[in-house]
């Protein structure tokens, strides 16, 4: 397996040194240098109860009982080990954007985790930024595991870059309204969107972090000055947005923006000088998202 990732960055680190295989310049994607450092995480996975918000209980399958997954990090030119163990009757696996792997560590074909089995999962971080991990292994249904919880972020620093004051990590994900077992007034579930006092079709099902609703979503801090680094990854079924009140940053394409839209496994990083203090909203601008929790508080002292 070493070996394989070893032939991947060699023949990367080929391109990147010479031309674009285009011929017209240098390679814009070119990877990291390796630092000769790895870092390496322990993930399992197990089903146990996730409150979305108090007295929300989510039957949730995830990686070290904990919505999202833990932060995986390293630095640009790392080699990231994860060891992965499944502690549930279906195979699951951990599918990791942007780093450069073998097929082995891919987690859909191959490098999956069988009920009761630890394997063992092999990176390198090539490009700084923020990527989504989740589960790619065909239990029931193909996607059970994502709706279930399975997902989380890797983040990748450029040790070259600016330091970033203060790192803001947003994962967005929906979450499937057949696992919650509880809702706020409500006998225990299964739920259906019609159930009883439960109004709306999307309450509770939009989650930021784990949480849901701006008094439970865990609030961000910074205060004027601050090089702030937000870090977005959107995992789940549908397409959200990530908008910000009070602020503004350099999107993708070049133009200012408050407010960027990301498909499912979708990301972005971007960094701001703060220059705006007071208790702003950040959110989904998809009505029924912002309805169904997805939304939280971002502080900013003088
Ligand atoms: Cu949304």
């Amino acid at each position: 397996m070493k070996h394989a990732i070893s032939k991947l960055i060699a023949f990367s680190l080929v391109t990147a040194c010479g031309a674009d295989p285009r011929g017209d310049g240098p390679d814009p994607g070119a990877p990291a240098l390796p630092t000769g450092r790895v870092v390496t995480y322990d993930l399992e996975v197990t089903e146990f109860d996730w409150e979305v918000a108090p007295g929300a209980v989510y039957r949730a399958i995830g990686y070290n009982r904990t919505l999202p997954g833990p932060v995986i990090e390293a630095n640009a030119g790392d080699r990231i080990t994860i060891r992965l163990t499944n502690r549930t009757s279906s195979p699951r696996s951990v599918h990791t954007h942007i780093s450069f792997f073998a097929e082995s560590s891919d987690g859909a074909w191959k490098g999956i985790a069988q009920p009761g089995e630890t394997i063992t999962v092999e990176l390198y971080a090539a490009h700084a930024g923020t990527f989504p991990y989740h589960d790619h292994a065909a239990g029931s249904n193909e996607g059970e595991g994502i709706r279930a919880g399975l997902f989380g972020a890797v983040v990748v620093h450029d040790p070259r870059g600016p330091r970033a004051d203060v790192e803001n990590l947003v994962v967005l994900a929906d979450l499937d309204m057949a696992r919650f077992k509880g809702l706020p007034n409500m006998p225990m579930g299964p739920f259906r969107a019609t159930d009883g006092e439960f109004h709306g079709e999307h309450q509770y099902m939009h989650s930021i972090n784990g949480r849901t609703y701006t008094k439970w979503v865990p609030r961000f801090r910074a205060k004027v000055g601050d090089r702030v680094r937000w870090r977005v990854v959107s995992l789940g079924g549908e397409f959200h947005t990530f908008h910000v009140h009070g602020h503004r940053w350099l999107g993708a394409d070049g133009v200012v923006t408050d407010n960027v839209l990301l498909g499912p496994g979708m990301y972005t990083t971007f960094d701001w000088r703060e220059d705006n203090p007071g208790e702003w909203l950040f959110h989904c601008h998809v009505p029924e998202h912002m309805e169904g929790g997805m939304m939280g508080i971002y502080e900013v002292s003088e």
